[in-house]
């Protein structure tokens, strides 16, 4: 008996460790190029600012504006969409929106941004009430520059509440920030760049150590990190320590080697008990030195506090939590995806661009005891289908939705097939030729599901002819009685 409760416990601890330990792959985001990863953690969420690679290629870095994700399971992102242009600040040119990093401040949100301007780079800050915006400039000019030092800045407050912000390229700089959080508390200094604060210089490099841009700047256990971009390009990451947040800084280790992309830019953050680092490289079809993704890997510190070495690992993170697909979702949530790509009108995100083959993954879907049935707001410029299916590309269909031809963003739905249980969920597209979907939001209801192929708004019409059927035998029943 022993045995039997003890193999029935093992069969479950397997059953749920093999729904925990889905892997998405990186890069985190697919339906946009996102470089230069900036993670912020607020009230049990962790969100993620990074730039956009557009698609179109300008032979530079042709940067239009700045995204907001967020998760609270590490691998099914939601799209908070375009929170900003570079243009959104008057004073600084188009395309121009380079790092960035988000820090909360007495309820307000300072988003710190590196954009060009009168022919240099500068910092600009931007702020607002919401972690997912809208932000809006807070000076009308820049914080600090414009020079071309001015670049990629991270922030800090410290347990004694004075903030702190760095960046540079290719020296390190920092300076106080006022309470205000948007004007600067003294001079712009430079950090020592010695071999001892920030390791050995590139072979054949004029620079004075392997520091080159891209700082991120954190406090843990009373020591301060600073982890950056190094080596010139390719860029790998190193990092320092010090017992200030002034520095001096103590060079400790390469923490990951070069990748494939000439830059990458490093977040480290902690949520839920996991640490997490945060990069980018070339992970997307057409990616390239100008078209970045960010990837995240899970990493131990060291009982010394040490950070390990990090490899370029396509395997991605451990989802943390499962995901509830009850209640109104936007599509611009997913796991995974194929094919299809993030917009931002005026009006709403959406998911556009979907031809016939893509696909939307979610990961580790808990559909408890089962959806009865499902929505989508969504139309197309053909007509086309989204197919529900479990675990797979091409695994069970439990239903499916016929897409409209025209309309705008209608709802349709569909009853669904026995469900119940944590899956990977996909939405398969099926399309003709050259015509696209759009697919805004989804839902799905709990309950018994109706018979399959049963179109929910079917429920009406049969409805009312019960109701009318039953109402004209009530009153020739009652024909009847009168007249004997
Ligand atoms: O993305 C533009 C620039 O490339 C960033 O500001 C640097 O950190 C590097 O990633």
């Amino acid at each position: 008996m022993t045995k039997r409760i003890l193999s029935f416990a093992l069969a479950w601890a397997l059953a749920l460790c093999l729904c925990l330990s889905v892997h998405a792959e990186n890069p985190a985001v697919q339906t946009a190029f996102t470089p230069d990863p900036a993670p912020m953690v607020y009230d049990g969420v962790m969100y993620l600012y990074t730039g956009e690679d557009s698609t179109t290629d300008n032979g530079f870095y042709n940067m239009p504006n700045w995204h907001c994700y967020s998760t609270t399971d590490m691998v099914n992102w939601l799209d908070h969409g375009v929170i900003m242009y570079s243009e959104d600040f008057k004073w600084a040119e188009p395309a121009s929106a380079w790092a960035c990093q988000c820090i909360e401040r007495g309820g307000k949100f300072y988003l710190y941004v590196t954009v060009t301007t009168d022919g240099g780079r500068a910092i600009g800050v931007a702020v607002s009430d919401s972690p997912t915006g809208p932000f809006k400039d807070a000076l009308g000019k820049p914080l600090c520059g414009p020079d071309w030092l001015y670049i990629d800045p991270t922030v800090m407050i410290d347990d004694d509440g004075q903030a702190y912000l760095y960046f540079g390229n290719p020296n390190a700089y920092y300076c106080k920030l006022n309470e205000d959080m948007i004007s600067l508390d003294g001079d712009v200094k430079m950090q020592e760049m010695t071999f001892d604060a920030f390791g050995p210089k590139p072979l054949g490099s004029d620079a004075p150590s392997s520091y080159t841009e891209g700082p991120w700047i954190y406090k843990r256990n009373g020591l301060y990190y600073l982890v950056y971009a190094s080596n010139g390009v390719p860029e790998g990451i190193s990092y320092s320590t010090s017992g200030s947040p002034t520095g001096s800084w103590k060079f400790r280790d390469i923490i990951m080697e070069p990748g494939d992309s000439t830059t990458i830019h490093p977040g480290i953050i902690d949520y839920k008990g996991r640490s997490y680092f945060f990069y980018h490289g070339v992970l997307l079809p057409n990616g390239g030195w100008n078209k970045r993704s960010t990837a995240i890997a899970e990493f131990e510190y060291n009982d010394d506090g040490t950070i390990p070495k990090i490899s370029h690992d396509p395997a991605g993170v451990e989802q943390i939590e499962n995901f509830d697909p009850f209640g109104r979702h936007e599509a611009e949530t997913m796991s995974d995806s194929r094919g299809v790509w993030s917009v931002t009108s005026k009006k709403r995100i959406y998911i556009g661009e979907i031809s016939d083959g893509d696909y939307i993954k979610l990961s580790g879907v808990n559909f408890a005891d089962g959806a009865g049935s499902f929505s989508a707001e969504v139309f197309s410029t053909g007509c086309g289908k989204i197919e529900l299916r479990l675990d797979g590309e091409n695994g069970r269909k439990i239903g499916e939705i016929d897409v409209p031809e025209g309309g705008n963003f209608d709802k349709v739905s569909c009853a669904l097939k026995e469900n119940s249980g944590v899956h990977d969920l996909w939405f398969v597209f099926r399309a003709p030729k050259d015509s696209e979907i759009r697919f805004d939001s989804w839902e799905f209801y709990a309950g018994d599901a109706l018979p399959s192929g049963f179109p929910v708004w079917g429920i009406v019409p049969i409805a009312a002819a019960v109701v009318i059927a039953v109402l004209a035998a009530v009153i020739a029943a009652n024909k009847r009685a009168h007249k004997s």
